[in-house]
């Protein structure tokens, strides 16, 4: 069933075994992930909130006059992943040090290196996720992590509110225990951020279920690359929910090479270069270069039969593929799939 608020169970805390990485590994191999409270600094990440927030008050999108802490969205602006307009704000937000050094901490150092009992390393491509209020339509649809990230299936994804998150400003949820499977599901078209989802019929029989909760700041999700999830609404009247999704590898693992991107660079020109210009050191910038992680490229079979999909919704007269591809043209006209997007957007508009 997909989780409504009445069929959703709160997540299982492991602050308990915290420092007992047997305990941990048992815990995530049982449930398909691990939850703590506070796991990181709520005072580190609150002067991230402000200072991203801020970043995101002088793009237009945070309501002038509020205090950026507050996440009130300025009325009428609404965009997301794959907008150029979301990008134009999101890599200023990128080029913030604080974003890039959180993920490098030494708690969470500790913490994924005890779950996976290797020595691990943050992938350069940190993910912070901007999202509007009542942009439903667009919010990150059922999902498994390696379709989007790849690498390998014991790569960990750590999730984190950057400010509190109860249920309605649209957290993540995880299907317990859906790791399980051992395979990445068939995934298709869908409007929601990533454009990749799972049908509910194709782990209905697995018989698991939802859970989540009301995330406070410090609170951290983590789970590896075939955990079943997704995120919940953003239904506030109106609330920004700014959250951290990064990623974690063994440092003899290999990385696909899309993840030695900063995100979203293929949306505009943006490098490392771009990145780290005002930073006042260079102790992390491009710090994965010298433990020389292994580079393998991307797989682009999930994303290029997502795509298939939207132009044959398209074509049946689908509006959210239509509008999916609408986007495409949009962001990148002289692409590939641009010019078939425009072809079959001509054929629906006559
Ligand atoms: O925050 C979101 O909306 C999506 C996050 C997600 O899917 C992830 O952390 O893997
Ligand atoms: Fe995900």
């Amino acid at each position: 069933m997909i989780p409504t608020l009445t069929n959703l169970e709160e997540l299982r805390e492991s602050n308990d075994i915290l420092n007992n990485p047997l305990e941990l590994q048992n815990r995530i191999a049982e449930d398909g992930y691990l939850f703590f409270r506070q796991l990181q600094d709520p005072a580190m990440l609150t002067e991230l909130r402000r200072q991203l927030l801020t970043t995101m008050q002088e793009g237009g999108w945070i309501k002038q006059g509020t205090n950026p802490l507050d996440g009130i969205a300025e009325p009428g602006v609404q965009c997301t992943e794959g907008d150029l307009e979301y990008t134009d704000v999101y890599h200023q937000v990128y080029r913030n040090q604080l974003f890039h050094e959180s993920a490098h901490s030494d708690v969470m150092l500790k913490t994924v290196s005890d779950i996976t009992g290797r020595e691990m390393i943050p992938q350069p491509q940190k993910v912070a996720r901007l999202w509007f209020p009542k942009y439903t339509a667009h919010t990150t649809p059922i999902h498994q992590d390696f379709v989007h990230f790849q690498g390998t299936y014991e790569n960990l994804t750590c999730w984190a509110p950057v400010g509190n998150c109860p249920i309605e400003l649209g957290g993540l949820a995880v299907l317990k225990g859906s790791h399980r499977v051992g395979h990445v599901l068939e995934h298709h078209f869908s409007l929601g951020a990533g454009s990749l989802m799972i049908d509910e019929q194709d782990y209905e029989s697995l018989g698991l279920q939802w859970q989540t909760t009301n995330y406070e700041i410090g609170d951290t999700l983590i789970f590896p690359a075939l955990t079943i999830h997704m995120a919940l609404p953003n239904v506030t009247e109106d609330r920004l929910r700014l959250s951290l999704d990064n990623r974690y590898q063994a440092i003899d693992d290999p990385i696909a090479e899309h993840m030695t991107e900063p995100h979203l660079a293929s949306m505009s020109p943006f490098g490392w270069e771009d990145t780290y210009a005002d930073w006042d050191s260079d102790a992390l910038q491009y710090y994965w270069k010298n433990p020389g992680l292994e580079i393998v490229p991307k797989d682009w079979s999930f994303s290029d039969k997502g795509f298939q999909e939207a132009c044959d919704l398209a074509r049946g007269g689908n509006e959210e593929a239509a509008h999916h591809l609408a986007r495409i043209i949009k962001r990148a006209p002289d692409a590939d799939q641009s010019k078939m997007a425009m072809t079959i957007l001509e054929e629906i508009n006559q």
